[in-house]
């Protein structure tokens, strides 16, 4: 069978998008494919992470994975820390990939900013250590948002590089020429990029200082209902047709947003409130939004207070992990020429 790998940081407050673009397309592949989904802990310590936090936010992660339906019994659902082998196949890419590549990403780009000579290193090599998240599994299909295109991309250079640069080696061992496969990028539907309430410009985010311009898995309807209702919109109705929204980012947004949550295209919510005004559209947003993910918030809720379990789930999920991580790494050493 083939395999999924993805990933999500456990660096803040899960959000919409979080939900829309990754989580809840991991579900139903689970019954198609050989499914691994990581909480990358060793990612979000690019950036600073107070320890009790990141304990807590790690946790979360999992808790969101088993609520919205993940079955930590088929996937497999575990903490990146906890296998090793990430940061040791990181490693050989870290010598496999150039520094120019990774100063091109766009990602890096926006979060060093201007103070690009000041942010971690483990910063720029990000990209690195998710091409290893990937390809440690030997993974065929990567469930993200839009965002991640690029880094996927620099995982299919930095496999294809690794193949060609010890192409002879793979031989010697008598490995498949094609030793890391090529991973495709899975970004489908209607919500590949949820943006921000408050700028329909910037992508819905969790380290956007505004907490107004997410919606937070953890949020209560009362709360949801608030930061739909203040989102920031032109004062248009709503077009009756897709074209319409061309130029209007807020307004595709949310169209967006009660699209991905009601499961039909832009176009059949459009035929369902094409001139409507915000005033019948927002609280119809607000209750559908309460209404999907009420369900996900109340369970997250109940397991995160049960830290054991989830710790269970994670420490199970790693020790299965380990044993597929392990049998790459075996070949890699030897492929490299380290002695054992
Ligand atoms: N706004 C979004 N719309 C759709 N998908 C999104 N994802 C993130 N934001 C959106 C997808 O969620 C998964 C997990 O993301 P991540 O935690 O690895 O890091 P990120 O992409 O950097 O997410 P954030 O929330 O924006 O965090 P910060 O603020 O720390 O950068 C990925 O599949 C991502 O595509």
């Amino acid at each position: 069978t083939q395999r999924v790998f993805s990933g999500i940081q456990p660096s803040g407050d899960l959000h919409l998008g979080n939900y829309l673009g990754a989580i809840r397309r991991f579900v139903p592949l689970q019954d198609q494919y050989d499914c691994i989904y990581c909480v990358v802990d060793m990612h979000a310590i690019t950036v600073w992470q107070e320890p009790n936090d990141l304990r807590r936010a790690t946790r979360e992660v999992a808790a969101a994975y088993v609520a919205a339906g993940i079955d930590p019994k088929k996937a497999i659902v575990f903490n990146q820390s906890q296998v090793m082998q990430h940061a040791e196949l990181a490693w050989v890419f870290n010598c496999i990939a150039r520094i120019g590549w990774m100063y091109r990403m766009t990602q890096f780009k926006d979060k060093a900013g201007k103070n690009s000579e000041n942010v971690s290193l483990g910063l720029l090599a990000y990209p690195s250590l998710m091409a290893a998240d990937i390809l440690l599994y030997k993974a065929t299909h990567v469930p993200v948002g839009d965002d991640q295109k690029q880094h996927l991309e620099l995982t299919r250079d930095i496999a294809q590089k690794f193949n060609n640069d010890y192409s002879a080696s793979i031989k010697e061992q008598g490995l498949d020429p094609e030793f890391f496969p090529t991973t495709e990028p899975m970004i489908a539907g209607p919500a590949t990029r949820i943006m921000s309430l408050r700028d329909g410009t910037k992508k819905m985010s969790k380290s956007d200082p505004s907490d107004q311009s997410r919606i937070s898995l953890l949020d209560d309807a009362d709360g949801i209902a608030k930061k739909i209702k203040r989102a920031t919109t032109d004062p248009e109705p709503l077009p009756s047709e897709v074209e319409g929204l061309k130029g209007r980012a807020e307004a595709d947004n949310l169209v967006g947003i009660y699209a991905a949550l009601s499961d039909k295209s832009k176009a059949e919510v459009l035929a369902q409130f094409g001139g409507q005004g915000w005033g019948v559209f927002k609280p119809a947003l607000a209750e559908l939004a309460v209404s999907v993910l009420g369900p996900v918030s109340g369970e997250m809720k109940r397991l995160v207070n049960d830290p054991a379990t989830i710790d269970g789930i994670l420490r199970d999920g790693a020790d299965r992990a380990r044993a597929i991580a392990e049998d790459t790494m075996r070949e890699v050493r030897n492929i490299v020429g380290f002695i054992r």
